[in-house]
């Protein structure tokens, strides 16, 4: 059974997400909301140069806003790999030479800080995965074309082969949080993703991580997200459940250059006192621009809340 005690004292950590999107600025959604066509969104691959992505600065921010845990998005629904996949060559390294994933791990254990990736299960770039209720050619008139060759189990196999690269080259992964299942008349449950096989294989692999709930079965907590939990969360069964309020600042992921609705340091503040009293962590989100870099009213949200936790040490 692994070791979920560091994450119980963790309470507080950093979610990042960071891919493609961050190009157009509008939403990690963007590629879905525009119903854009894979090979079309795949031009921002090319314009995509992350020099300003710096993993060690990130790492000690979450560490001075008083983190002690981070998860980057190494694949998000758009299909493009912050890593060195050798099963895509969708990835950073076709495109600029760079394996963020492996940089973001170093970055964080040399902050003492625990490791977590995000995996996301659905792939708007994947030619086998099937065109579904969120899929950008979901409302194409050629849909039941496009969608005819789709072998959802070739798919799978690629989703299997990825995680497994992620859990064999970086050392010890703390935090596995795969993203996300939508059942429903047209939508992917975990048969899709195998996720009995898939969950085996993390726990063979590396015994000691945690897994979060998304992938349709139970994992080792749940992950509410955009809403803080009123009282301790409960299963069915009225056993208490391990649980992370994931939160973002601005009501976008991604980087989402026009929306400026944040959220003061003093409401966050407020959530992670609210969550950890809850019994809960918080898990609090930013989304670094098309170069990498951090916005000013991210940079500035985590250094307040830093003060606030240095004072109530
Ligand atoms: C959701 C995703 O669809 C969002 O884009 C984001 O990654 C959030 C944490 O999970 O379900």
């Amino acid at each position: 059974m692994n070791d979920a005690h560091w994450f119980d004292e963790a309470r507080f950590g950093l979610f990042v997400h960071f891919g493609i999107f961050a190009v157009p600025a509008r939403h990690e959604w963007v590629m879905s909301r525009e119903h854009r066509d894979p090979e079309d969104y795949a031009r921002y691959a090319q314009e995509f140069d992350p020099d300003r992505f710096d993993a060690r600065d990130i790492a000690r921010r979450a560490r001075e806003a008083g983190m002690r845990y981070a998860v980057l998005t190494t694949k998000h629904h758009d299909g493009f790999c912050l890593w060195d996949s050798d099963l895509s060559a969708y990835t950073t390294q076709a495109v600029c030479g760079r394996d963020l994933v492996e940089e973001w791990v170093r970055a964080l254990r040399d902050e003492g800080l625990r490791v977590g990736l995000y995996h996301s299960l659905i792939d708007w770039s994947h030619p086998d995965f099937t065109i579904d209720q969120n899929h950008p050619l979901r409302d194409h008139p050629d849909r039941d074309a496009l969608d005819a060759g789709r072998d959802l189990s070739r798919y799978r196999t690629y989703l299997h082969g990825q995680v497994r690269e992620l859990l064999t080259r970086y050392g010890q992964i703390d935090y596995l949080f795969f993203d996300f299942t939508y059942p429903g008349p047209d939508g992917k449950s975990a048969e899709d993703w195998d996720a009995r096989t898939l969950l085996a294989m993390v726990r063979e692999l590396q015994p000691d991580a945690l897994v979060n709930d998304r992938l349709g079965i139970p994992g080792d907590l749940v992950t509410p997200e955009q809403y803080q939990p009123a009282r301790p969360m409960t299963g069915a069964d009225g056993a208490p459940l391990r649980w992370e309020a994931c939160q973002t600042l601005n009501g976008s992921w991604g980087y989402d250059r026009d929306n400026l609705e944040f959220k003061s340091p003093e409401l966050l503040v407020r959530m992670l006192v609210d969550s950890v009293s809850t019994g809960g962590n918080m898990l609090l989100n930013i989304g670094p621009d098309g170069r990498g870099g951090l916005r000013r009213e991210d940079t500035a949200a985590l250094a307040r809340i830093g003060e606030w936790m240095e004072l109530h040490e």
